[in-house]
């Protein structure tokens, strides 16, 4: 069965257990702060060399990278699929994953370092603001894009995948999706009405 090392509140972890839950893929969840000595194993360090999660072991196959993961996975697991098979339309989801990685979702991080990670009094709340302003400024775009459509790219994608677990995330960092960006807000309605987001919750 497939080795998924995770952690519960990895938000990168969580994007890989929708995809399994949406294709409905058994796997074996290996959660690295529990059992901290798998991080010593070459197992792990063969499927994740920069020593992060999530990571997989699927039969041969070594592999750490969310969106690498998830790729992999539709195309092995095609049923649904998560990714057009045209190649300029799954090309602007790839950019689009690597825009968001390095803004929006990074700003996220950003937000879980200084809420939750840092001692109390080590926390800036300028920095804060900072970052939840940054993200709103990423919301409205998101929005903007959701103009007309149910999901980012029309039908439910590997886009939308990378996201989710980033804006179930914004509530425990002061932040949250301002009502008046309606697509977005109908977006994560529907986000939330799919079994998948539940059962990749813990
Ligand atoms: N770009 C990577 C980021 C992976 C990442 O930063 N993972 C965090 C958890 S969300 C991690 O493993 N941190 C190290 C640790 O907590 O031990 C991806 O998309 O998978």
């Amino acid at each position: 069965m497939m080795k998924l090392y995770c952690f519960p509140r990895s938000g990168n972890s969580r994007e890989v257990k929708i995809v399994l839950a949406e294709k409905n893929i058994p796997f074996e969840p290996i959660d690295i702060h529990a059992n901290p000595a798998v991080k010593e194993t070459p197992e792990f360090k063969k499927a994740s060399p920069q020593a992060k999660v999530p990571a997989i072991i699927d039969g041969d196959v070594y592999l750490s990278e969310a969106f690498l993961i998830n790729q992999y996975l539709d195309k092995k697991y095609p049923d649904p699929c998560l990714m057009p098979r045209d190649e300029n339309k799954a090309e602007a989801i790839r950019r689009f994953v690597a825009g968001i990685d390095k803004k929006l979702v990074l700003n996220v991080g950003l937000l879980v370092i200084e809420c939750l990670l840092k001692p109390k009094p080590e926390q800036r709340e300028d920095f804060k603001e900072k970052k939840r302003a940054e993200v709103v400024e990423g919301l409205k775009e998101l929005d903007r894009m959701l103009e007309g459509k149910e999901y980012l790219f029309g039908d439910f994608s590997l886009a939308d995948v990378a996201i989710t677990p980033h804006m179930a995330a914004l509530p425990i960092l002061g932040s949250g999706i301002p009502p008046e960006l309606k697509n977005m807000t109908a977006w994560f309605k529907r986000i939330q009405a799919r079994p998948s987001f539940k059962l990749s919750a813990s």
